[in-house]
């Protein structure tokens, strides 16, 4: 299996830490130049219609996009140790969790750098200052909330590591490039991205 990736993008390393967190050895990982447009080229659209990593060839000519959906499929390849869930419960409880993380702490802090950096207009052509700012505040608020969740909890989905918080991880680390990071004033979250950063998925370059 192949999977394409690039450098500091936080989608692909939401695969690759699932990756690590699993200790799965043998997927190749290309790197591509998403400054150059390597994924907008004929022969990437086949496999990826929307150019987007990351990517996962499995090398029969079945090919998979979508990080989440890719996670499903090596959760399903390689079931241990589960980051997924173990039972129906779990498996829609960490989805819950996963969901809230994706979709208003996550995508907000990228869609903060996607419309604010000047370095991302390369990728994003009609940024936007009202669009980066209704994100920044939003994943500021949610930094806050998911802050008050892990007050009683060690890791998102409660007391094991799942995919949520690869998701955390990987838009948070994102967020670097503004220069933020948790910090004390939300200190149940700067615990939990320390205790991360010991972990395989925290070793994973950005
Ligand atoms: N929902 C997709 C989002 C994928 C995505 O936006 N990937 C970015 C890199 S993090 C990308 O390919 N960007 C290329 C571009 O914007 O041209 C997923 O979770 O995989």
């Amino acid at each position: 299996m192949k999977l394409y990736t690039a450098p500091y993008a936080p989608n692909p390393r939401r695969v690759t830490m699932f990756i690590a967190e699993k200790g799965i050895s043998g997927i190749e990982v290309i790197s591509l130049n998403l400054a150059e447009g390597e994924h907008r080229t004929p022969a990437f659209k086949a496999m990826s219609p929307l150019s987007q990593i990351p990517t996962l060839d499995l090398g029969d000519g079945r090919t998979l996009t979508e990080s989440r959906a890719i996670c499903t499929y090596l959760e399903g390849v390689y079931p241990d140790p589960p980051l997924m869930g173990r039972d129906a419960f779990e498996r829609a409880e960490i989805e819950m969790w996963d969901r809230r993380v994706e979709l208003m702490l996550s995508m907000p802090l990228m869609m903060w750098m996607r419309h604010g950096l000047p370095v991302m207009a390369r990728l994003e052509k009609n940024q936007n200052a009202g669009v980066a700012e209704s994100n920044h505040q939003t994943a500021m608020r949610m930094a806050k909330w998911f802050d008050a969740q892990l007050a009683d909890r060690e890791f998102i989905a409660g007391d094991r590591l799942s995919i949520a918080d690869l998701t955390a991880l990987a838009g948070i680390d994102f967020a670097r490039m503004a220069k933020w990071r948790p910090d004390e004033t939300t200190p149940h979250l700067k615990r939990w991205r320390d205790m991360m950063g010991e972990r395989p998925a925290g070793k994973i370059a950005p």
